[in-house]
């Protein structure tokens, strides 16, 4: 097996220390950084995100594949430079207006970064002029918003009725999720995707990006 597959399935397995001693060994014999973020963090979460959508991972298998993912990464990173790895593009996600929930973001957001996305995690309780704000500092390709209360979920589309007002909505691409969120509702709102879960989250962000 290469480093990179060997990489990967210490990512898969959530194997922190593993991954970190073979990135090493893989530095040391002079794989590129940028190839060992790629095909090996990368492509371990992109294993990941496929079971747990099959249901074949539950959330402790993703986070603790997702803490390997980081552990890994902060030995990769600062050997790149900016030009070595260019980000499938840039996310901002938060939780909306009301809403504490944020097991269920991290796991969106973590995924996303894993996918090889820059992502700007903005918290809880995110009212929609910080989303906006975000948009205007940032202008990330995609917001992201979770909610998970019913009585939350109007955050939506204040958040995207505040982005229009502002002459931002053109800019950016907005994705919804969260247990009460429905594609209907998504559609309603003005959204452009919704994503069930963290895996699919990814595969539709891609597809809002290409
Ligand atoms: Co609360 N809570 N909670 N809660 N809580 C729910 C959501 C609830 C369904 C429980 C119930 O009654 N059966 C209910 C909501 C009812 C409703 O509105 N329909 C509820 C309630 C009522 C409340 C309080 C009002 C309780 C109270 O105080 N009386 C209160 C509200 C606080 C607030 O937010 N203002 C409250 C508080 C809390 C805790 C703080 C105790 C805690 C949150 C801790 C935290 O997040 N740090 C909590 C928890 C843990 C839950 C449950 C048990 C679990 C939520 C969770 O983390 N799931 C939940 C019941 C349940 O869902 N079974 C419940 C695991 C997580 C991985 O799944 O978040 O669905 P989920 O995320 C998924 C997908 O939804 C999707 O991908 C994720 C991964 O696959 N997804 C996205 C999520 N965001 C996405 C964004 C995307 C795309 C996909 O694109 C951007």
């Amino acid at each position: 097996m290469s480093y990179f597959q060997q990489i990967a399935q210490a990512v898969i397995a959530g194997k922190a220390p593993d991954t970190e001693r073979l990135i090493n060994e893989a530095i040391a014999a002079g794989c590129n950084p940028a190839d060992i973020i790629n095909q090996g963090l990368v492509a371990g979460m992109e294993v990941v995100a496929d079971k747990f959508k099959k249901n074949e991972f539950y959330v402790p298998e993703v986070l603790i594949a997702a803490r390997a993912m980081h552990a890994g990464l902060a030995i990769v990173r600062p050997l790149i430079s900016d030009t070595d790895v260019q980000p499938l593009g840039k996310v901002i996600i938060g939780t909306v207006k009301g809403d504490l929930h944020d097991i269920g973001k991290k796991l969106v957001a973590m995924m996303l970064e894993g996918a090889g996305f820059e992502v700007i995690d903005l918290g809880i309780d995110v009212s929609p002029e910080k989303f906006v704000e975000a948009v205007r500092e940032h202008k990330p390709d995609v917001l992201g918003m979770s909610a998970l209360l019913t009585t939350t979920m109007p955050a939506m589309a204040d958040t995207i009725k505040l982005l229009v007002e502002s002459g931002l909505r053109d800019q950016v691409k907005v994705i919804v999720g969260g247990a009460p969120i429905t594609d209907a509702f998504a559609r309603e709102i003005g959204a452009d995707g919704y994503a069930p879960d963290a895996g699919s989250a990814v595969d539709v962000t891609k597809s809002l990006v290409a």
